[in-house]
């Protein structure tokens, strides 16, 4: 069902990028937009639907902020991926867009891919209610800024110049802004729509946001280079710490295990009904890209 699932996710979403992308131009920060936000996994919009189906949410309007999600997602990787950054030739076994293209338009694209991801939130088609429009941009832009993914982007970076390796404590923190954030939001983005509870799904958000970045971490060191689309041991070769250089490749997949079983277990309030987020969450640490 999961699998199912996302890939019909990742058609719709795809689907919307290219309608709602068309009519830019064809220079070469538009053409940039288009190829960065496609391809993936899209585990974020399927998060925001399947949050939204839980609650009832019309998926015309929840597709809105299912691309919002993948827009912003999208502007984050190829940031990251910039010699200034990360600096990564192979994102989704493609090259990445300053390689593409040049820096200048990586940085242009990204800029342009973040704002994008708002204009989709501040459409009336996302949602009939102004208020509820207000509260996704809002809650979105706490999620990728500088108590979110920006945080946990400069608290990777400000690492790698550290004199002393991460603690536990402290990978924690970092990860659940670097990656955690957007997840977190993408699962709530149903309550959210529907004016209900955000705590049921934001507990499995954060249980499932640590468990993907230990199962990233895993991969980093098991996975295969052309399977992944793009490079390995990278974490390892710069000593970086991580959850498998703190906890061990058992103790760190003991832990994405135990994340999985509370991620399922926090989703009881909504009975079987949730079963595809289940499957989700024991997805993301089974994955091998
Ligand atoms: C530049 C502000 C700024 C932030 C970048 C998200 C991020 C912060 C960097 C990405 C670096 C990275 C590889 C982190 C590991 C976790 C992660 C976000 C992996 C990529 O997400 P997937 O696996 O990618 O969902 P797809 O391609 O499937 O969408």
């Amino acid at each position: 069902m999961f699998q199912a699932r996302l890939k019909e996710t990742a058609a719709l979403v795809q689907a919307h990028l290219d309608a709602t992308l068309a009519p830019l131009g064809n220079l070469p920060v538009h053409r940039a937009m288009r190829y960065a936000s496609a391809g993936g996994k899209r585990l974020r919009a399927f998060l925001v639907l399947e949050s939204a189906r839980l609650h009832g949410i019309a998926p015309q309007n929840a597709i809105w902020p299912a691309t919002a999600i993948e827009a912003i997602h999208a502007y984050s990787l190829v940031h990251d991926d910039l010699p200034c950054m990360d600096d990564d030739d192979l994102r989704r076994g493609l090259p990445t867009v300053h390689v593409k293209w040049d820096e200048t338009t990586a940085v242009l694209a990204g800029d342009a891919l973040q704002t994008f991801g708002f204009e989709c939130l501040s459409r009336p088609d996302c949602h009939p209610d102004p208020l509820v429009r207000a509260d996704l941009v809002l809650t979105l832009s706490r999620a990728a800024g500088a108590e979110g993914m920006v945080l946990g982007q400069a608290l990777d970076i400000a690492a790698e110049s550290a004199d002393t390796p991460l603690t536990l404590d402290q990978i924690t923190r970092l990860q659940t802004g670097k990656t955690g954030a957007l997840i977190k939001w993408a699962a709530t983005a149903g309550p959210l729509m529907a004016r209900a509870d955000t705590a049921p799904l934001a507990r499995y958000a954060a249980d499932l946001g640590l468990a993907f970045q230990i199962a990233d971490d895993i991969l980093d060191i098991e996975g295969d280079a052309a399977t992944l689309g793009k490079a390995v041991r990278k974490d390892a070769d710069a000593g970086k710490a991580t959850f498998v250089s703190l906890l061990g490749l058992d103790g760190a997949k003991r832990r994405a295990a135990e994340l999985v079983t509370d991620a399922c277990d926090t989703l009881s309030c909504y009975g079987d009904k949730a079963e595809t987020l289940r499957e989700a969450a024991r997805f993301v640490i089974a994955r091998d890209s």
